[in-house]
Protein backbone atom coordinates (compact mmCIF):
# COMPACT_ATOMS: atom_id res chain seq x y z
CA UNK A 1 0.00 0.00 0.00
CA UNK A 2 1.21 3.58 -1.22
CA UNK A 3 1.91 5.62 1.91
CA UNK A 4 -0.61 7.86 3.09
CA UNK A 5 -1.65 11.28 5.76
CA UNK A 6 -3.60 12.92 7.57
CA UNK A 7 -3.19 16.46 6.71
CA UNK A 8 -4.41 18.67 8.99
CA UNK A 9 -5.95 22.17 7.22
CA UNK A 10 -6.39 25.33 9.10
CA UNK A 11 -8.22 28.18 8.66
CA UNK A 12 -6.25 31.35 8.33
CA UNK A 13 -8.55 33.44 10.66
CA UNK A 14 -9.97 36.22 8.71
CA UNK A 15 -9.58 40.24 8.63
CA UNK A 16 -13.04 40.39 10.30
CA UNK A 17 -12.57 38.43 13.53
CA UNK A 18 -14.86 39.68 16.29
CA UNK A 19 -16.93 38.76 18.90
CA UNK A 20 -20.57 38.99 17.66
CA UNK A 21 -22.09 36.69 20.35
CA UNK A 22 -23.57 34.82 17.67
CA UNK A 23 -24.27 31.46 18.58
CA UNK A 24 -26.76 30.42 21.07
CA UNK A 25 -25.90 27.27 22.68
CA UNK A 26 -21.72 27.98 22.92
CA UNK A 27 -21.18 29.49 25.98
CA UNK A 28 -17.84 30.66 25.16
CA UNK A 29 -19.67 32.99 22.09
CA UNK A 30 -22.31 34.07 24.09
CA UNK A 31 -20.09 34.81 27.20
CA UNK A 32 -17.47 37.12 25.00
CA UNK A 33 -20.45 39.20 23.01
CA UNK A 34 -18.98 42.66 22.50
CA UNK A 35 -15.46 42.26 23.96
CA UNK A 36 -12.74 43.49 21.25
CA UNK A 37 -11.14 41.56 19.26
CA UNK A 38 -7.75 41.37 17.87
CA UNK A 39 -7.56 40.05 14.08
CA UNK A 40 -4.02 40.44 13.95
CA UNK A 41 -3.42 38.20 17.26
CA UNK A 42 -6.17 35.95 16.24
CA UNK A 43 -4.95 34.98 12.49
CA UNK A 44 -0.94 34.95 14.47
CA UNK A 45 -2.14 32.56 16.89
CA UNK A 46 -3.73 30.29 14.20
CA UNK A 47 -0.28 30.56 12.12
CA UNK A 48 1.83 29.64 15.43
CA UNK A 49 0.03 26.54 15.65
CA UNK A 50 0.43 25.20 12.00
CA UNK A 51 3.97 26.37 11.90
CA UNK A 52 4.68 23.90 15.03
CA UNK A 53 2.71 21.55 13.43
CA UNK A 54 4.89 21.59 10.58
CA UNK A 55 7.80 21.33 12.42
CA UNK A 56 6.71 18.87 14.34
CA UNK A 57 6.83 16.79 11.19
CA UNK A 58 2.93 16.80 10.36
CA UNK A 59 1.29 17.59 7.43
CA UNK A 60 0.05 21.01 7.46
CA UNK A 61 -2.23 23.21 4.87
CA UNK A 62 -4.54 25.89 5.24
CA UNK A 63 -8.01 26.99 3.89
CA UNK A 64 -8.35 30.68 3.11
CA UNK A 65 -11.14 32.83 5.09
CA UNK A 66 -13.88 34.46 3.36
CA UNK A 67 -15.25 38.05 2.22
CA UNK A 68 -17.13 39.82 4.63
CA UNK A 69 -18.74 41.46 5.54
CA UNK A 70 -20.83 39.42 3.12
CA UNK A 71 -22.93 42.09 1.40
CA UNK A 72 -24.99 39.90 -1.06
CA UNK A 73 -26.02 38.50 1.94
CA UNK A 74 -27.08 42.05 2.83
CA UNK A 75 -28.66 42.53 -0.07
CA UNK A 76 -30.56 39.34 -0.17
CA UNK A 77 -32.58 40.46 2.61
CA UNK A 78 -33.39 43.53 1.14
CA UNK A 79 -30.22 46.47 2.08
CA UNK A 80 -30.30 47.76 -1.50
CA UNK A 81 -27.25 50.87 -2.64
CA UNK A 82 -23.39 50.81 -3.45
CA UNK A 83 -21.49 48.37 -1.26
CA UNK A 84 -21.03 51.73 1.65
CA UNK A 85 -24.89 52.51 1.13
CA UNK A 86 -25.61 48.81 2.06
CA UNK A 87 -23.61 48.22 4.76
CA UNK A 88 -24.81 51.73 6.53
CA UNK A 89 -28.59 51.26 6.36
CA UNK A 90 -27.57 47.63 7.91
CA UNK A 91 -25.92 49.70 10.39
CA UNK A 92 -28.21 52.03 11.07
CA UNK A 93 -31.56 49.63 11.04
CA UNK A 94 -30.16 46.47 12.04
CA UNK A 95 -26.62 45.88 13.56
CA UNK A 96 -27.49 42.39 14.50
CA UNK A 97 -27.90 41.70 10.59
CA UNK A 98 -24.22 43.35 9.74
CA UNK A 99 -22.52 41.52 12.73
CA UNK A 100 -23.36 38.12 11.50
CA UNK A 101 -22.42 39.15 8.01
CA UNK A 102 -18.98 39.94 8.87
CA UNK A 103 -18.59 37.02 11.15
CA UNK A 104 -15.01 35.58 10.52
CA UNK A 105 -16.71 31.95 11.21
CA UNK A 106 -14.97 30.02 8.11
CA UNK A 107 -11.58 29.72 10.19
CA UNK A 108 -13.24 27.14 12.00
CA UNK A 109 -12.59 24.66 9.51
CA UNK A 110 -14.04 21.77 11.08
CA UNK A 111 -16.92 22.94 9.94
CA UNK A 112 -16.53 23.12 6.63
CA UNK A 113 -17.19 19.73 5.40
CA UNK A 114 -17.62 15.75 6.02
CA UNK A 115 -14.37 14.57 4.52
CA UNK A 116 -14.58 10.69 3.38
CA UNK A 117 -11.02 9.09 2.82
CA UNK A 118 -10.53 7.12 -0.52
CA UNK A 119 -10.52 4.29 0.91
CA UNK A 120 -13.65 4.19 1.95
CA UNK A 121 -15.66 5.30 -0.74
CA UNK A 122 -17.35 3.28 -3.54
CA UNK A 123 -15.89 4.97 -6.16
CA UNK A 124 -12.10 5.39 -4.63
CA UNK A 125 -12.15 9.16 -4.84
CA UNK A 126 -11.79 11.30 -1.80
CA UNK A 127 -15.48 13.07 -1.37
CA UNK A 128 -16.48 16.34 0.41
CA UNK A 129 -19.92 17.64 1.24
CA UNK A 130 -19.73 21.34 2.09
CA UNK A 131 -21.79 21.84 5.60
CA UNK A 132 -24.90 23.65 4.96
CA UNK A 133 -24.44 25.38 8.89
CA UNK A 134 -27.91 25.94 9.01
CA UNK A 135 -28.64 26.23 12.81
CA UNK A 136 -27.13 30.14 12.31
CA UNK A 137 -27.81 32.92 9.44
CA UNK A 138 -23.83 34.37 10.34
CA UNK A 139 -22.59 30.29 9.41
CA UNK A 140 -25.06 29.82 7.08
CA UNK A 141 -23.83 31.81 4.61
CA UNK A 142 -20.11 30.16 4.21
CA UNK A 143 -20.97 27.01 2.06
CA UNK A 144 -20.96 28.60 -1.13
CA UNK A 145 -17.29 30.27 -0.82
CA UNK A 146 -16.13 27.05 1.14
CA UNK A 147 -17.37 24.85 -2.42
CA UNK A 148 -15.35 27.24 -4.29
CA UNK A 149 -12.64 27.10 -2.10
CA UNK A 150 -12.35 23.58 -1.71
CA UNK A 151 -12.29 23.08 -5.30
CA UNK A 152 -9.77 24.80 -5.96
CA UNK A 153 -7.71 23.31 -3.25
CA UNK A 154 -8.59 19.30 -4.20
CA UNK A 155 -9.46 20.15 -8.03
CA UNK A 156 -8.55 16.85 -9.63
CA UNK A 157 -11.43 15.37 -10.69
CA UNK A 158 -9.64 11.91 -10.98
CA UNK A 159 -8.96 11.84 -7.17
CA UNK A 160 -11.82 14.27 -5.14
CA UNK A 161 -15.18 14.50 -5.43
CA UNK A 162 -17.40 17.56 -4.22
CA UNK A 163 -21.10 17.85 -3.06
CA UNK A 164 -22.61 20.64 -2.75
CA UNK A 165 -24.28 21.85 0.90
CA UNK A 166 -27.54 19.32 1.84
CA UNK A 167 -30.65 21.18 1.89
CA UNK A 168 -30.87 24.74 4.16
CA UNK A 169 -33.31 23.21 5.95
CA UNK A 170 -33.41 22.24 9.81
CA UNK A 171 -34.08 18.74 9.26
CA UNK A 172 -30.71 18.28 7.58
CA UNK A 173 -28.92 20.40 9.73
CA UNK A 174 -25.21 19.68 9.19
CA UNK A 175 -22.28 20.55 10.96
CA UNK A 176 -19.11 18.96 8.76
CA UNK A 177 -16.75 17.51 10.25
CA UNK A 178 -16.98 18.78 13.76
CA UNK A 179 -19.44 15.78 14.10
CA UNK A 180 -17.65 12.65 12.48
CA UNK A 181 -14.91 10.78 13.23
CA UNK A 182 -12.64 8.49 11.10
CA UNK A 183 -11.29 5.53 12.73
CA UNK A 184 -8.29 2.89 10.27
CA UNK A 185 -5.49 0.87 11.26
CA UNK A 186 -3.45 2.87 8.77
CA UNK A 187 -4.69 6.39 6.54
CA UNK A 188 -4.60 5.12 3.35
CA UNK A 189 -6.57 1.27 4.54
CA UNK A 190 -10.73 0.82 4.83
CA UNK A 191 -11.65 2.42 7.91
CA UNK A 192 -14.92 3.09 9.85
CA UNK A 193 -16.71 6.15 9.85
CA UNK A 194 -18.88 7.40 12.82
CA UNK A 195 -21.09 10.12 12.49
CA UNK A 196 -23.05 11.39 15.87
CA UNK A 197 -26.13 13.37 15.32
CA UNK A 198 -27.79 15.27 18.35
CA UNK A 199 -31.15 14.67 17.34
CA UNK A 200 -33.38 12.58 14.91
CA UNK A 201 -35.25 15.31 12.28
CA UNK A 202 -37.98 12.77 11.31
CA UNK A 203 -38.00 9.80 14.72
CA UNK A 204 -39.83 11.49 17.57
CA UNK A 205 -38.88 8.84 19.55
CA UNK A 206 -35.58 9.52 19.99
CA UNK A 207 -35.16 12.22 22.38
CA UNK A 208 -33.24 15.88 22.17
CA UNK A 209 -32.26 18.52 24.29
CA UNK A 210 -34.63 20.93 26.13
CA UNK A 211 -33.05 24.24 26.26
CA UNK A 212 -29.63 24.66 23.42
CA UNK A 213 -30.69 23.20 19.59
CA UNK A 214 -28.90 20.27 18.32
CA UNK A 215 -27.08 21.49 15.38
CA UNK A 216 -26.68 17.78 13.31
CA UNK A 217 -29.26 15.62 12.85
CA UNK A 218 -29.19 11.78 12.02
CA UNK A 219 -30.89 12.30 8.69
CA UNK A 220 -27.98 14.77 7.31
CA UNK A 221 -25.59 12.75 8.66
CA UNK A 222 -27.29 9.26 6.63
CA UNK A 223 -27.53 11.50 3.47
CA UNK A 224 -23.73 12.30 3.50
CA UNK A 225 -22.82 8.47 3.92
CA UNK A 226 -25.56 7.99 1.18
CA UNK A 227 -23.68 10.77 -1.07
CA UNK A 228 -19.72 9.46 -0.03
CA UNK A 229 -20.92 5.87 -1.22
CA UNK A 230 -20.21 4.39 2.22
CA UNK A 231 -20.53 1.11 3.08
CA UNK A 232 -23.18 0.58 5.41
CA UNK A 233 -20.33 -1.90 7.27
CA UNK A 234 -18.04 1.14 7.91
CA UNK A 235 -20.46 3.28 9.56
CA UNK A 236 -21.22 3.57 12.77
CA UNK A 237 -23.80 6.03 13.97
CA UNK A 238 -24.69 7.73 17.92
CA UNK A 239 -26.95 9.87 19.45
CA UNK A 240 -25.04 12.70 21.68
CA UNK A 241 -26.64 12.65 25.19
CA UNK A 242 -29.34 15.66 24.96
CA UNK A 243 -28.36 16.62 28.61
CA UNK A 244 -24.56 17.87 27.33
CA UNK A 245 -25.89 19.62 24.39
CA UNK A 246 -28.05 21.45 27.37
CA UNK A 247 -24.64 22.10 29.22
CA UNK A 248 -22.78 23.53 25.90
CA UNK A 249 -21.48 20.44 24.00
CA UNK A 250 -22.37 22.04 20.67
CA UNK A 251 -20.73 20.03 18.41
CA UNK A 252 -19.54 16.15 19.49
CA UNK A 253 -16.15 17.84 19.06
CA UNK A 254 -16.83 19.88 22.42
CA UNK A 255 -17.20 16.08 24.22
CA UNK A 256 -14.62 13.66 22.15
CA UNK A 257 -11.66 13.36 19.66
CA UNK A 258 -10.48 10.15 17.45
CA UNK A 259 -7.56 9.48 15.62
CA UNK A 260 -6.30 6.33 14.22
CA UNK A 261 -7.81 3.05 16.07
CA UNK A 262 -8.34 5.57 19.51
CA UNK A 263 -11.16 7.77 21.11
CA UNK A 264 -10.77 10.10 23.35
CA UNK A 265 -13.98 10.77 25.05
CA UNK A 266 -16.28 11.82 27.70
CA UNK A 267 -18.17 9.15 29.48
CA UNK A 268 -21.73 11.48 29.29
CA UNK A 269 -21.13 11.89 25.33
CA UNK A 270 -23.02 8.99 23.53
CA UNK A 271 -26.44 7.82 24.46
CA UNK A 272 -26.18 4.30 24.75
CA UNK A 273 -22.60 4.57 25.11
CA UNK A 274 -21.45 0.87 25.49
CA UNK A 275 -23.73 -0.09 22.83
CA UNK A 276 -22.21 2.10 20.30
CA UNK A 277 -18.40 1.14 21.90
CA UNK A 278 -19.06 -2.34 20.68
CA UNK A 279 -20.71 -1.36 17.47
CA UNK A 280 -17.38 0.56 16.63
CA UNK A 281 -15.07 -2.35 18.31
CA UNK A 282 -17.20 -4.99 15.84
CA UNK A 283 -16.51 -2.71 12.96
CA UNK A 284 -13.39 -2.07 13.31
CA UNK A 285 -12.63 -5.49 13.74
CA UNK A 286 -14.17 -6.16 10.32
CA UNK A 287 -11.00 -3.74 8.59
CA UNK A 288 -8.74 -5.32 10.61
CA UNK A 289 -8.32 -2.72 13.36
CA UNK A 290 -8.41 -2.88 16.94
CA UNK A 291 -10.88 -0.35 18.45
CA UNK A 292 -9.44 1.62 21.71
CA UNK A 293 -11.57 3.78 24.10
CA UNK A 294 -10.25 6.35 26.40
CA UNK A 295 -13.06 7.47 28.19
CA UNK A 296 -12.89 10.62 30.58
CA UNK A 297 -14.76 9.81 33.94
CA UNK A 298 -17.60 12.01 35.09
CA UNK A 299 -15.94 12.18 38.22
CA UNK A 300 -12.07 13.14 37.18
CA UNK A 301 -13.68 16.00 34.58
CA UNK A 302 -17.51 17.42 34.69
CA UNK A 303 -19.07 18.12 31.54
CA UNK A 304 -18.55 21.61 32.96
CA UNK A 305 -14.82 21.79 32.57
CA UNK A 306 -14.59 19.86 29.39
CA UNK A 307 -16.73 22.92 27.82
CA UNK A 308 -14.66 25.48 30.13
CA UNK A 309 -11.38 24.15 29.31
CA UNK A 310 -11.96 22.57 25.51
CA UNK A 311 -10.44 19.35 26.51
CA UNK A 312 -11.79 17.16 23.83
CA UNK A 313 -11.96 20.41 21.28
CA UNK A 314 -7.98 18.93 21.04
CA UNK A 315 -6.17 17.67 18.05
CA UNK A 316 -5.32 13.91 18.44
CA UNK A 317 -1.96 13.09 16.38
CA UNK A 318 0.09 9.82 15.41
CA UNK A 319 3.31 10.11 15.81
CA UNK A 320 6.14 8.14 13.61
CA UNK A 321 6.68 5.38 16.70
CA UNK A 322 2.83 4.77 17.40
CA UNK A 323 2.09 6.68 20.09
CA UNK A 324 -0.46 9.68 20.27
CA UNK A 325 -0.31 13.40 20.66
CA UNK A 326 -3.08 15.61 21.85
CA UNK A 327 -2.80 19.23 20.74
CA UNK A 328 -4.92 21.19 23.48
CA UNK A 329 -5.32 25.10 24.42
CA UNK A 330 -3.79 26.97 27.16
CA UNK A 331 -7.40 26.62 28.75
CA UNK A 332 -6.55 23.30 29.80
CA UNK A 333 -3.39 24.09 31.61
CA UNK A 334 -5.67 26.62 33.78
CA UNK A 335 -8.20 23.73 34.72
CA UNK A 336 -6.84 22.19 38.02
CA UNK A 337 -9.10 18.94 36.93
CA UNK A 338 -8.08 18.74 33.74
CA UNK A 339 -4.34 19.16 33.86
CA UNK A 340 -4.38 16.52 36.50
CA UNK A 341 -5.87 14.46 34.64
CA UNK A 342 -3.86 14.74 31.61
CA UNK A 343 -0.53 14.15 33.25
CA UNK A 344 -2.13 11.11 35.09
CA UNK A 345 -3.42 10.03 31.55
CA UNK A 346 -0.10 10.49 29.56
CA UNK A 347 1.92 8.86 32.50
CA UNK A 348 -0.42 5.63 32.21
CA UNK A 349 0.80 3.31 29.85
CA UNK A 350 -1.97 4.07 27.21
CA UNK A 351 -1.77 5.51 23.42
CA UNK A 352 -1.87 8.99 24.45
CA UNK A 353 1.85 10.04 25.55
CA UNK A 354 2.32 13.61 25.11
CA UNK A 355 0.27 16.93 25.46
CA UNK A 356 1.36 20.68 23.86
CA UNK A 357 -0.40 23.49 24.89
CA UNK A 358 -0.97 25.86 22.78
CA UNK A 359 -2.32 29.90 23.39
CA UNK A 360 -5.72 30.03 21.17
CA UNK A 361 -7.33 32.60 23.48
CA UNK A 362 -8.90 34.69 20.15
CA UNK A 363 -10.35 31.82 18.91
CA UNK A 364 -10.92 30.10 22.29
CA UNK A 365 -13.11 33.20 23.19
CA UNK A 366 -15.63 32.41 20.31
CA UNK A 367 -15.61 28.62 21.13
CA UNK A 368 -12.82 27.68 18.89
CA UNK A 369 -10.16 25.51 19.96
CA UNK A 370 -7.10 23.17 18.19
CA UNK A 371 -10.25 20.87 16.90
CA UNK A 372 -12.16 23.52 15.16
CA UNK A 373 -9.62 25.16 13.65
CA UNK A 374 -8.67 22.53 11.29
CA UNK A 375 -10.19 20.01 8.85
CA UNK A 376 -9.00 16.32 8.52
CA UNK A 377 -8.41 15.18 5.41
CA UNK A 378 -6.82 11.73 4.84
CA UNK A 379 -4.60 11.30 1.73
CA UNK A 380 -2.48 8.92 0.01
CA UNK A 381 0.84 9.90 -1.46
CA UNK A 382 -0.42 10.18 -5.10
CA UNK A 383 -3.77 12.10 -4.05
CA UNK A 384 -1.33 14.65 -1.62
CA UNK A 385 0.51 15.69 -5.02
CA UNK A 386 -3.12 15.75 -6.84
CA UNK A 387 -3.50 19.02 -4.33
CA UNK A 388 -3.40 22.11 -4.81
CA UNK A 389 0.62 22.74 -3.35
CA UNK A 390 -0.28 26.35 -2.72
CA UNK A 391 -2.12 25.24 0.16
CA UNK A 392 0.64 23.60 1.55
CA UNK A 393 2.09 24.93 4.36
CA UNK A 394 6.17 25.45 4.48
CA UNK A 395 8.70 27.90 5.87
CA UNK A 396 7.73 30.28 3.29
CA UNK A 397 4.40 30.16 3.39
CA UNK A 398 4.22 30.63 6.70
CA UNK A 399 6.69 33.85 6.04
CA UNK A 400 4.44 35.01 3.74
CA UNK A 401 1.53 35.05 5.31
CA UNK A 402 2.91 36.54 8.64
CA UNK A 403 4.22 39.38 6.38
CA UNK A 404 0.87 39.34 4.58
CA UNK A 405 -1.24 39.41 8.22
CA UNK A 406 0.71 42.03 9.31
CA UNK A 407 0.47 44.10 6.38
CA UNK A 408 -3.82 44.07 5.99
CA UNK A 409 -4.90 43.42 9.45
CA UNK A 410 -6.04 45.66 12.28
CA UNK A 411 -4.70 45.28 15.86
CA UNK A 412 -8.22 45.81 17.64
CA UNK A 413 -11.43 45.64 16.44
CA UNK A 414 -15.28 46.46 18.10
CA UNK A 415 -18.62 46.12 17.08
CA UNK A 416 -18.49 49.79 15.95
CA UNK A 417 -15.92 49.18 13.07
CA UNK A 418 -17.67 46.28 11.69
CA UNK A 419 -19.64 49.75 9.93
CA UNK A 420 -16.47 51.28 8.88
CA UNK A 421 -16.99 51.12 4.70
CA UNK A 422 -13.03 50.74 4.94
CA UNK A 423 -12.91 47.19 6.18
CA UNK A 424 -14.92 45.65 3.47
CA UNK A 425 -11.96 47.14 0.76
CA UNK A 426 -9.04 46.18 3.15
CA UNK A 427 -10.74 42.28 3.19
CA UNK A 428 -11.03 42.74 -0.41
CA UNK A 429 -7.45 43.56 -0.64
CA UNK A 430 -6.06 40.99 1.39
CA UNK A 431 -8.26 38.21 -0.08
CA UNK A 432 -6.82 39.85 -3.82
CA UNK A 433 -3.56 39.20 -2.38
CA UNK A 434 -4.03 35.64 -0.62
CA UNK A 435 -5.44 34.01 -3.88
CA UNK A 436 -2.48 34.76 -5.04
CA UNK A 437 -0.40 33.66 -2.47
CA UNK A 438 -2.53 30.24 -2.35
CA UNK A 439 -2.85 29.45 -5.76
CA UNK A 440 -6.22 29.70 -5.62
CA UNK A 441 -7.39 31.76 -9.05
CA UNK A 442 -10.91 33.74 -8.30
CA UNK A 443 -13.02 32.12 -5.19
CA UNK A 444 -14.32 35.18 -3.64
CA UNK A 445 -17.54 36.95 -4.77
CA UNK A 446 -15.70 40.12 -5.82
CA UNK A 447 -13.65 38.10 -7.90
CA UNK A 448 -16.16 36.24 -9.67
CA UNK A 449 -18.11 37.68 -13.08
O1 LIG B 1 -20.32 27.70 15.25
N1 LIG B 1 -18.56 30.17 16.99
C1 LIG B 1 -18.54 28.92 16.27
C2 LIG B 1 -17.55 27.98 16.88
C3 LIG B 1 -17.36 26.75 16.07
C4 LIG B 1 -16.54 25.74 16.75
N2 LIG B 1 -16.38 24.60 15.91
C5 LIG B 1 -16.31 23.34 16.32
N3 LIG B 1 -16.65 22.98 17.56
N4 LIG B 1 -15.95 22.46 15.48
C6 LIG B 1 -19.93 28.29 16.25
O2 LIG B 1 -20.63 28.38 17.28
C7 LIG B 1 -19.19 32.49 17.31
C8 LIG B 1 -19.16 33.75 16.50
C9 LIG B 1 -19.50 34.97 17.30
O3 LIG B 1 -20.23 34.89 18.29
O4 LIG B 1 -19.04 36.07 16.88
C10 LIG B 1 -19.19 31.24 16.46
O5 LIG B 1 -19.71 31.24 15.37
Amino acid sequence: MSNAFEVNFDGLVGPTHNYGGLSYGNVASQSNSNVASSPKEAAKQGLAKMKALMEMGFKQGVLAPQERPDVNALRSLGFAGTDAQVIAKAAKEAMPLLVASCSASSMWTANACTVSPSADTADGRVHFTAANLNCKFHRSIEHPTTSRVLGAMFADSQHFAHHAALPAVGQFGDEGAANHTRFCKEYGAAGVEFFVYGRSAFDSRLPAPQNYPARQTLEASQAIARLHGLSESGVVYAQQTPAVIDQGVFHNDVIAVGNGEVLFHHQDAFLNSDAVMAELREKLARVGAEFHSVCVPRDAVGVDDAVKSYLFNSQLLSRGDGSMLLIVPEECRNNSNVWNYLQQLTSSNGPIRDVKVFDLKQSMQNGGGPACLRLRVALKENELAAVNQGVIMTPALYDTLTVWVDKHYRDRLTENDLADPNLLIECRTALDELTQILKLGSVYPFQLP
